[in-house]
């Protein structure tokens, strides 16, 4: 058994050493013939009189990253992983893992049923299940307490944060870290050092932090009121705790059965489901025709138009990748607002003690402004984002036409604007782009790539190149009112507004759908937005409404009193003394009732009352109708991509998946006789997309198109 490999695991003998590496590109996941090859080489290893230790080592970039995501919802194969940790920490010979990449989930659970572990700097260690709808559950609920005690397992497992090998060594989750990128070299070195220093067996099932049960009960006491009350909806949590509760009362192999039986619940749950979608989902979209065929243009130095909100957003982000920043404005009073806004952000940060005056300054150093676009000349990417009107956009790009250097990309941050007409004003279209930021701008993850008609392949990869850089989840989308979200949001948005002017108050409507797991209902949004938005949108697509279409008035009668959210105190709720959560305003409620007769007068329609389910099928429906458009007028690539948008820019709970998603699991036939239902009150507005029909007609489902862009 010296040599060789039983599928994507490698054995080989260094000396008296069995080293066990483990090459299943890309991250070394444990799929099933990971999990054979280290059950038969690990059950041969511990008969071999040859071997003195066992090195398990990752191939490549990571270490291991956990279970095979792509494996469940499948039929179990086995060995099970759980049985294959056993298997290990069994083990009669010691069993050295060395982490030097990833450890994640099931890779950190392989980690901790080895006997030792010697961590690289590089290393990074975690069990990220919560986040998509699982537990630990190959050991790592019962062994990662009793290694590390309950409040720190806890924590690792309800954040699914990293940790790296200097904190992981701090807190007793690995034996050393040493310098290094050689995992190999380094891992022989301590497995030699610990065979010759008579080394003995030693089993993390048997480690004893536990041992102070009071404390260690207090621990998961409050880890489970705090969850209780955060974790919304989320249904893996509170089985964590309950995971780890089974590790302190409970015998190792009973602890183990517990942790199995709730993993299978997880396992189980929708919420696993929408999880593991927006997870691949989110990977997918990263990836466009564009970044297959073309190679990004080189972007160091990057210049932002315009220092209002979004631009100071847009160049905060730029910083924060680490990328220096020209920002313009129209004048010095201007520009010294934009570096305030600017500075404010990272003021912030320094308040909350997330980083030091010195850190600022040194981010601040790569921060440029000018009043003059010349200091644009030598930038490689300019995102405009100044007032969104088309004059004003003109003169920009005309402006950046006359000073940008051949090759450079021209980015409009517009959210609804037509950019093949901002393209076609100046002589280079194909250098055009858009790049839509959601607001805050440094911390909302989507950005919306919006591809005109004429831009070149390169550029719409630079764009996608960006998009990693600067950490953000980007989306292809065509042009058009609105690309993927703002013009779906316009289509539920009228929805929510109908029902309110039929009976549903806008706090029923926002608790229903928070309920449904929004964190906020639209009307809280429109409230901290600001209504004053929506109604210059309003204002401005008055003139190409269609006469026929129902217009709620409500949004504007609250707005011509000034009442435009919590910046002014009240909106659809009332915000006194400053305060961020609002209370119901019978005001409000008098003016929609007052809107309510002024419409029924003209329909005959006497408002009525809606239920919670009712509300969020006809939110939903709307959404999924006008998602089904998008994705069949190709302005969306594939439906995922319509989901991937939700989750980031809309507040959509990550755990349905996205509404792509959640159709697939409600069903489309029941959403198509949904709209077929409300189009017999109101035909213009309930109009099924086409692709929907088609979908139900086949009996397929949204997922079907996902494989194809
Ligand atoms: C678990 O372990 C359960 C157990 O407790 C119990 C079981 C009984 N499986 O992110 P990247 C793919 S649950 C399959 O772009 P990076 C990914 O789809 C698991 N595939 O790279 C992508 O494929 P493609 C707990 C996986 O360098 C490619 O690898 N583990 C897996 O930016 C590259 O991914 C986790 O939740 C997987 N486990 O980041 C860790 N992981 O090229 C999840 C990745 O076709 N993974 N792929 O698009 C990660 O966090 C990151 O991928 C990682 C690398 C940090 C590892």
């Amino acid at each position: 058994m010296h040599t060789g490999a039983t599928g994507p695991v490698a054995r080989a003998m260094h000396g008296d050493i069995l080293v066990v590496t483990i090459d299943n590109p890309p991250v070394n996941a444990l799929g099933v013939d990971v999990r054979r090859g280290l059950t038969a080489t690990i059950d041969a290893a511990g008969a071999d009189t040859a071997v003195k230790a066992v090195l398990i080592v990752g191939s490549g970039k990571t270490f291991i990253g956990g279970a095979d995501i792509r494996e469940f919802g499948k039929p179990p194969m086995t060995p099970f992983l759980p049985d294959v940790c056993n298997g290990i920490e069994a083990c009669s010979k010691p069993v050295i893992a060395v982490i030097h990449g990833a450890a994640l989930g099931g890779g950190l659970e392989i980690a901790l049923a080895a006997h030792y572990r010697l961590a690289l700097p590089a290393a990074k260690l975690g069990l990220p299940e919560v986040a998509l709808g699982l537990l630990p559950g190959a050991g790592g609920t019962q062994r990662t307490p009793r290694l590390i005690g309950a409040a720190a397992a806890l924590d690792m497992m309800l954040s699914g944060r990293h940790v790296g090998a200097a904190e992981a060594a701090k807190l007793g989750l690995v034996d050393r870290v040493v310098d290094g990128a050689d995992p190999l070299a380094a891992g022989l070195a301590y497995a030699q050092e610990l065979v010759q220093g008579g080394a003995p067996v030693r089993r993390t099932r048997d480690a004893t932090q536990l041992a102070d049960t009071a404390a260690q009960r207090a621990a998961i006491d409050s880890a489970r009121a705090e969850t209780a009350k955060k974790s919304r909806g989320l249904f893996s949590p509170l089985k964590i705790v309950d995971a780890v509760q089974g590790a302190l009362e409970l015998p190792f192999d009973e602890g183990q059965a517990l942790e199995r039986k709730l993993f299978l619940e997880c396992l189980d749950s929708p919420q696993r489901a929408g999880l593991v979608h927006a997870f691949f989902a989110e990977r997918e979209t990263a990836r466009a025709p564009e970044t297959r065929s073309a190679k990004p243009r080189p972007i160091e130095r990057i210049g932002v138009v315009g220092g209002g909100t979004m631009g100071a957003g847009i160049a905060v982000a730029v910083l924060d990748a680490g990328l220096p920043v020209t920002m313009i404005e129209r004048d010095d009073e201007a520009l010294a607002r934009g570096r305030k806004h600017v500075e404010k952000v990272y003021d912030g940060l320094i308040a909350k003690g997330r980083i030091t005056p010195e850190a600022k300054n040194a981010t601040m150093a790569r921060f440029n402004g000018s009043t003059s676009y010349d200091a644009l000349a030598q930038a490689d990417l300019v995102i405009e984002a100044v007032f969104e009107d088309m004059a004003v956009k003109h003169a920009v790009f005309a402006e950046l036409d006359r000073v940008c250097k051949p090759g450079a990309v021209l980015a409009t941050n517009t959210s609804y604007l037509d950019i093949d007409e901002i393209a076609a004003a100046i002589s280079r279209p194909q250098d055009v782009v858009g790049l839509h930021f959601f607001s805050p701008a440094n911390i909302m993850k989507l950005l919306e790539i919006v591809v005109p008609a004429k831009v070149a392949d390169d550029v719409v990869a630079t764009a996608f190149d960006l998009a990693k850089k600067l950490r953000k989840v980007p989306v292809r989308a065509g042009v058009c009112d609105g690309f993927i979200g703002n013009r779906i949001l316009a289509v539920y948005g009228q929805a929510a507004h109908a029902m309110m002017e039929d009976g549903a108050s806008p706090y029923q409507i926002d608790k229903a759908l928070r309920d449904f797991g929004y964190p906020m209902g639209p009307f809280q949004v429109s409230d901290l937005a600001g209504g004053d938005i929506g109604w210059a949108t309003r204002k401005r697509r008055a003139p190409t409404r269609d006469p026929r279409a129902r217009y709620v008035q409500i949004a504007d009668r609250l707005c011509e009193r000034g009442w435009f959210g919590q910046k002014t105190g009240r909106g659809y709720y009332l915000y006194p003394d400053g305060a961020r959560v609002g209370t119901p305003d019978p005001e409000v409620e008098a003016i929609i009732d007052a809107e309510r007769a002024r419409a029924g007068a003209l329909s005959g329609k006497a408002p009525r009352s809606f239920s919670d389910a009712e509300i969020v099928r006809r939110y939903l429906a709307a959404m999924i109708n006008e998602g089904a458009n998008v994705v069949h007028q190709k302005i969306a690539l594939r439906p995922l991509d319509v989901d991937v948008t939700f989750v980031h820019g809309y507040g959509f709970p990550r755990y349905r998946g996205g509404p792509m998603q959640y159709a697939d699991t409600v069903g489309l036939p029941t959403i198509l006789a949904d709209i077929r239902e409300f189009a017999k009150e109101a035909p213009l507005f309930w109009q099924p997309s086409p692709l929907l029909v088609e979908l139900v007609d086949k009996g397929a489902n949204f997922a079907s198109l996902n494989q194809s862009a």
